[in-house]
């Protein structure tokens, strides 16, 4: 009833506005640092190692001599990452099990994806009252989301309050970049290195590291050369960016560039949008929380969550239960009609069978390619904009306030890369292979290297020192998405072969969190001090990643992230588990309530 209700309330807003690898010891090297780091308020290091010194004794710190810090602080459990899931991690782990527990965080603040993605229209794709912490039942009650998409300074301003609520920042280390992570096989226990030189030891190891945190920054001769300003979407300048008067190029059409390209076109003297893959987007329909919506959501907070849990793709709405084959073409377009109005990634959901049978998905593609050609007034533009190559959804789709309008505008233009490919960059603009296009700015919303990008960057070596990059060197290999063979108490949240990014994040990441905390009570209850996935459980799981995703159309778009397709030289695998998860969940519950089935657990 609250969801049917809710659909009613955005349906009418809709309606009355139809808007828009060095190892530790060789980085510790370079440290400059002759005495241990003070500790940080709040900081509950167990104990204090003394480590060789092999710098000459008394050098000062501005004379350099190599030497390795003096110290590790013991922890049981290091979490990387102040995001979404590193904060639920460091809650329920030290509130619920007491644990001791220090968080390494990169960024000076908490927000993980929230505080690197602060380009201009930078909002989620998921609704706020479902895109939020479900354990706290009082933080639920308590939080007033303004908007039904909440945007970039509302989710920090969210995580934030989290964060102070629960006491989380005294264990929180920011400005910290792990650089380096060893398992020590006699001791049991993970050694972790930070940029800065300093040592950390856990018997866990929890990386809370988010699916879209490595940059990508296409290699492009030249670039240095640029006398303009450049920034990629996902390390946004802090203090904002200021377009007016400038001639801004922006490359890349996915979830980013098509939120930002109408804000910057707002301000600039002229946007340049390069174009290679062009995108099917549904209106948002954002618009503000009415007091009757909270009021509806919050109390209906319980039945929302459960709903989400039980679903596909994290979100609390239900797939139709119909066919877009079975619906005659005049009841099917009404349903997609309907289906715009309101707006959202639950367009995905008008029928059953969008990302299962090609004619169906081609139904709600051609329904959207009319729309753009209705929207967009320049008819070879509007062919520019129109996908062809992939079926909506087939990517990941984005959601947009006045994307394909924008393009409307005399101060806009697109251009094709894919016909003409990006050749160089000048000191004064952009040159693909059919001539130059001068710039004062280029904002590269060019993604991420999703997944696998920032565990990697962490150099992680598990049992003999083997390292997660040779053992991922033809894709991600996990079980579960929880835990790789032969990297023994390393727990990855949302990590490669889960269904993280096919999801509602929070949900997804809720789901993660609590099968490791249950999983580490387990071993602590069992006096056991060790888990690590069977190399065969992995085998198998990650065929079964593979039959999932091929049981969708989701592999047939060429050009996706998800396959690793927009890193060049990134194996190309489906990366997370397409199954649902619902089902994925209960899969997880069952190998937990048969003793960790597919794990080896130990002393
Ligand atoms: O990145 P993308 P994104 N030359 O990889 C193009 C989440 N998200 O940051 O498709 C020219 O989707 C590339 O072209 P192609 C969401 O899950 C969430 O937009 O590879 N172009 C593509 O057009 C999303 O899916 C939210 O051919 C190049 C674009 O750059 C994910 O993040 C908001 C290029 C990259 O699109 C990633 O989205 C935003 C090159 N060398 C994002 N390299 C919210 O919920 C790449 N491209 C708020």
């Amino acid at each position: 009833m609250a969801i049917t209700e809710l659909m009613r309330l955005w349906g009418q807003h809709a309606a009355k506005k139809a808007q828009p690898a060095r190892t530790a010891l060789d980085h510790a090297d370079a440290i400059d640092s002759t005495s241990p780091p003070a500790n940080r308020p709040g900081e509950t290091r167990r104990k204090r190692l003394t480590w060789r010194q092999r710098g000459p004794e008394g050098t000062m710190p501005d004379m350099q001599a190599p030497k390795t810090p003096e110290y590790t602080a013991e922890y049981d459990a290091i979490i990387v990452g102040a995001g979404f899931s590193g904060l639920y991690q460091l809650h329920a782990l030290r509130d619920r099990l007491g644990l001791s527990v220090r968080v390494l965080e990169a960024g000076d603040g908490v927000g993980g994806t929230w505080y690197w993605n602060r380009y201009p229209g930078a909002r989620c794709d998921s609704e706020s009252y479902y895109y939020s912490y479900s354990f706290s039942k009082e933080l639920e009650q308590e939080w007033e989301w303004s908007e039904r998409y909440p945007e970039q300074p509302e989710i920090m301003r969210y995580l934030n309050h989290a964060a102070e609520r629960f006491g989380l920042k005294r264990d929180i280390q920011f400005g910290t970049r792990v650089t380096h992570a060893a398992f020590d096989e006699a001791a049991g226990r993970w050694q972790v290195a930070t940029e800065a030189g300093e040592r950390f030891s856990a018997q866990f190891l929890i990386t809370a590291v988010g699916c879209l945190s490595s940059t990508n920054v296409p290699k492009i001769p030249g670039l240095e050369s640029f006398a303009g300003e450049w920034h990629h979407t996902g390390r946004w300048p802090h203090g904002g960016v200021d377009f007016r008067g400038k001639r801004v190029g922006l490359v890349g059409t996915g979830s980013t560039g098509i939120q930002a390209t109408p804000v910057i076109a707002r301000d600039a003297r002229h946007l340049t949008v390069f174009q290679r893959t062009a995108n099917y987007s549904i209106p948002a329909r954002n618009g503000p929380m009415s007091a009757e919506a909270r009021a509806e959501i919050k109390r209906n907070y319980a039945a929302i969550r459960e709903k989400s849990r039980g679903s596909t793709n994290g979100h609390p709405w239900d797939i139709s239960a119909a066919s877009a084959l079975d619906a005659g073409p005049e009841e099917r377009m009404a349903l997609y009609e309907d289906a715009w109005k309101v707006g959202g990634l639950r367009f995905r959901a008008a029928f059953k069978d969008l990302l299962s049978h090609p004619e169906a998905n081609e139904t709600a593609s051609e329904f959207i390619r009319g729309k753009i050609r209705e929207v967009v007034h320049d008819p070879a533009t509007a062919e520019l904009l129109t996908p062809r190559d992939h079926g909506f959804a087939t990517k990941r789709p984005p959601i947009d306030t006045e994307y394909f309008e924008t393009f409307n505008r005399d101060n806009v233009s697109l251009v094709d890369v894919r016909a003409h490919p990006i050749e160089a960059i000048s000191r004064d603009g952009l040159r693909t292979t059919e001539g130059e296009h001068k710039l004062d700015m280029i904002v590269f919303a060019t993604g991420f290297d999703a997944m696998t990008g920032p565990l990697l960057a962490m150099d992680i070596r598990g049992r003999g020192g083997a390292a997660l990059a040779e053992a991922w060197t033809a894709g991600p290999r996990t079980y579960l998405g929880l835990q790789v063979a032969g990297f023994p108490n390393l727990f990855t949240i949302t990590g490669p072969g889960s269904p993280s990014v096919l999801c509602n994040m929070p949900t997804a990441i809720e789901q993660h969190v609590d099968w490791i905390t249950d999983c580490i009570r387990h071993l602590r209850d069992h006096r056991l001090a060790r888990i690590e996935a069977r190399a065969e459980a992995a085998e198998r799981w990650v065929a079964q990643v593979n039959e999932a995703a091929h049981a969708t159309l989701l592999p047939t778009a060429a050009s996706s992230w998800y396959l690793g397709a927009n890193v060049p030289g990134k194996p190309r695998v489906f990366m997370p588990y397409a199954g649902g998860l619902a089902r994925y969940a209960g899969i997880c519950r069952e190998v937990a309530a048969n003793g960790y089935e597919g794990f080896v657990l130990g002393r």
